[in-house]
């Protein structure tokens, strides 16, 4: 096979990667490691920046999103039992907080990319990388994971495969850089109404809480818990009493329960890896960098670093330059570093870490009534959280 663009992974990045390449009449192949149906049905992010959602939208994929997506003006922090709003649109010029959920998206990209006549392999496994320190890469794989090896001979191989793809260690002398937190995640879905009018994110002592949403009929909330903790450990009964506990306000909040349909147990860190090129080869998304979910980032600096990356090969195959694709990596990383620092200050400040001292304590409570309590910090908050503008 052959192509211009070699894309491994059909997640975000890759797929994103991919339209946007089509658009411009640059030819791709994506190839991954799951099937159609798992991409679809693996549940992740929720929350779009402004600029993602406009950038859908312009690019002919977001017709559904802006049907069924919900949009709110702002969100709660919640800390000693009281709600307090941060007015993000009013705090940054307009911007909405969208929430469409990843697979919606996922969904919505590989339609588009089938009817353009776009070639996605599924279900590929043993996947390697070969000559990318020359003008003729290859990547070899084999599709079902069982059948013959395969070849696809291009210009350029993104590699848009996640944390644990393969790509990342083609990179030799990179430098990396990880914090893992001690403590993880565990997501549900329910069956239920919704409860409050906008996302909730929960300081309280027994873990931090979020509430999100997916429909007015169907709620996506999260607990704190050990990342080492076993589902097991979880009944609904078990959730739904942590989570009356850690949301409920001395103003008689109300959650209501309904039917738990999915579960799952996430661990969560903080990771870049520079640089995010070598040769020929090119790494996006959470391949080169993964942010604990807690500032609503991972998808959105997928979705920023394959612009830049599409925009440095429309600068070569039209005009044969080289200099946006060789400043790739350093275009994406102040970004990162910028999503890195918000995802971490959010997560540190609502969260009680197990080992952490009473002063610890006191200065996450000082810090969150800092920040609803002054239109500086509240705007900081809010800039970051609706997404920097794209050439940050
Ligand atoms: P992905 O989504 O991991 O996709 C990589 C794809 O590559 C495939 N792959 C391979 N394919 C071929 N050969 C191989 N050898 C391969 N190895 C792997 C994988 O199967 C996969 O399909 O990375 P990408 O595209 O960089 O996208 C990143 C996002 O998925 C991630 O950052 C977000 O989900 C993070 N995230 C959030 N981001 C937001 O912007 N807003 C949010 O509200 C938000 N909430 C979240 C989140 C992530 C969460 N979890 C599950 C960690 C909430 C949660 C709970
Ligand atoms: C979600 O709806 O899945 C979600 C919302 C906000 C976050 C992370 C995830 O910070």
């Amino acid at each position: 096979m052959r192509t211009q663009v070699g894309i491994i992974g059909a997640g975000p990045a890759g797929l994103l990667l991919s339209h946007l390449l089509h658009l411009e009449g640059i030819e791709s192949i994506v190839i991954e490691r799951k099937t159609r149906e798992e991409i679809e049905g693996t549940i992740k992010a929720g929350v779009l920046e402004q600029w993602v959602v406009d950038l859908l939208r312009e690019t002919g994929v977001g017709e559904r999103m802006m049907r069924e997506g919900t949009f709110h003006g702002g969100i709660e922090l919640r800390f000693n039992r009281k709600g307090h709003r941060i007015p993000i649109e009013e705090l940054t010029d307009g911007k909405r907080v969208t929430i469409y959920a990843q697979h919606e998206v996922l969904k919505d990209l590989i339609a588009a990319r089938l009817q353009a006549g776009g070639q996605i392999i599924f279900n590929v496994g043993d996947v390697t990388l070969h000559n990318i320190d020359t003008s003729a890469p290859k990547i070899r794989f084999r599709q079902d994971k069982i059948g013959e090896f395969q070849e696809i001979s291009c210009d350029f191989i993104a590699g848009c495969d996640g944390y644990h793809g393969p790509s990342r260690s083609y990179i030799p002398n990179r430098k990396e850089y990880l914090k893992m937190y001690p403590f993880g995640w565990l997501g549900i879905l329910t069956e239920a109404p919704v409860s409050a009018p906008e996302l909730v994110y929960t300081n309280h002592e027994r873990g931090f809480a979020l509430l999100s949403t997916r429909t007015p009929w169907i709620q996506r909330y999260y607990i704190q818990v050990d990342p080492n903790d076993n589902l097991s450990n979880w009944s609904d009964d078990r959730i739904w009493t942590e989570l009356h506990a850690r949301v409920e306000t001395t103003d008689g909040f109300q959650l209501t329960d309904g039917p738990i349909f999915q579960k799952n147990i996430v661990a969560m860190r903080s990771f870049v890896c520079e640089t995010m090129q070598y040769g020929r080869l090119f790494i996006a998304g959470d391949a080169a960098h993964t942010v604990p979910p807690t500032g609503a980032k991972g998808l959105n600096l997928a979705a920023a670093d394959v612009l830049k990356l599409s925009q440095g090969l429309v600068q070569y195959y039209e005009t044969g330059k080289t200099d946006r694709l060789n400043g790739y990596s350093e275009a994406c990383l102040r970004r990162v570093w910028r999503a890195e620092h918000f995802s971490w200050f959010m997560t540190t400040m609502l969260h009680p870490d197990p080992t952490q001292s009473q002063l610890e304590k006191k200065l996450q409570l000082a810090q969150l009534e800092y920040t609803v309590s002054s239109r500086a910090a509240a705007t900081s908050l809010a800039e970051n959280y609706v997404g920097m503008p794209i050439d940050w």
